[in-house]
């Protein structure tokens, strides 16, 4: 078993002090009750075991056609609890995840993530697998709707790039604008087709900051507090922008007015709504969602939904 540590502004401002990602031989199980005997082993094995008294189940939720997500609760003597959560593919778990709240202090040192610094060029086949078509796009906003004075908002580009960006939304839209029209999958297992987005062209900007030639990876940040990471690779496909507007209109606030990222090839939780800030780095980082669990790159061709 090898385990990593995980922590973010996004997950703090949730009430997670950390996220311990646990990657596992494989356990096959038949049923829940099965399937907490085996995270009761996992538990076993790390060195805050002792906390927990009892393990309950809490819910489950289908990721996409082929995995599910299994959600229990490890309940310490007072009233934090440790949760534990199983990702699933055709019942087998391969990793095991622990979000530790603020309240406890457990003194934890794993190691980081750290994802291969040259992400895979696989090519996939460009449909999204285990995905379902519905109308319109779901909104998410699990760090709330950020206020967002528009007068004072800047995009920031910086990082590993020879010349620092703060644009602001007039700047942007004087680059020039592109439109792309796109299907949109989201990670849970729902697509939309055909969305027409347009904004600057992702590339274009990049350029324009000049990125460092070993930097591998983009970390957006958004004013709440969400974050991504996007290889470099993919955030330089001709088709990747920041988007202004959607369906011919200025964003929705809900959409993530004034400004969002887009990268039509991987899953919904890359396209950071509210982004503020572009950071380019060498060294990968996990986002938001990376910290529990999801893929550093998430192609939804190639069905990258969990690392
Ligand atoms: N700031 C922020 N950006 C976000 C999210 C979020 O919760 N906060 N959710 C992501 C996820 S999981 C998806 S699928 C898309 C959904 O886009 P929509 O809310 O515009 O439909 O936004 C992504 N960008
Ligand atoms: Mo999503």
């Amino acid at each position: 078993m090898k385990c990593y540590q995980s922590s973010n502004e996004g997950l703090t401002r949730k009430g997670v002090r950390a996220v311990v990602d646990c990657i596992i031989e494989g356990i096959d199980f038949k049923d829940v009750e099965d399937l907490m005997g085996g995270m009761i082993k996992v538990l076993n094995e790390l060195p805050f075991h002792h906390i927990i008294q009892q393990v309950v189940f809490d819910s489950n939720e289908p990721i996409g056609s082929s995995y599910m997500l299994y959600r229990f609760r490890g309940l310490t003597s007072g009233k934090d609890y440790i949760g534990i959560r199983a990702v699933v593919r055709r019942n087998r778990v391969n990793r095991v995840l622990f979000t530790i709240p603020s309240g406890l202090d457990l003194g934890l040192d794993f190691p980081q993530y750290r994802a291969n610094s040259e992400p895979s060029t696989a090519e996939g086949s460009g449909v999204a697998p285990g995905q379902t078509y519905i109308p319109n796009m779901v909104i998410y906003n699990i760090l709330g709707v950020p206020e967002i004075d528009v007068s004072r908002w800047k995009l920031e580009v910086e990082g590993d790039v020879a010349n620092p960006l703060q644009l602001t939304l007039s700047e942007l839209y004087e680059l020039g604008m592109e439109s792309v029209v796109t299907d949109f999958h989201c990670v849970t297992g729902w697509s939309v087709k055909g969305v027409e987005f347009s904004g600057v062209s992702l590339r274009k900007l990049l350029n324009i900051a000049e990125v460092g030639e070993e930097a591998k990876w983009l970390i957006a940040y958004s004013a709440d507090g969400y974050s991504a990471v996007i290889p470099l690779g993919e955030a330089l496909r001709s088709n990747s922008l920041v988007a202004l507007e959607m369906n011919g209109e200025p964003l929705d606030i809900l959409h993530g007015y004034p400004a969002r990222l887009l990268f039509p090839h991987l899953y919904g939780w890359k396209s950071v709504k509210w982004v503020t800030r572009i950071r380019v780095s060498r060294v990968y980082e996990d986002g938001y969602w990376e910290a529990l669990g999801y893929h550093p790159r998430g192609r939804a061709d190639l069905e990258e939904r969990f690392k």
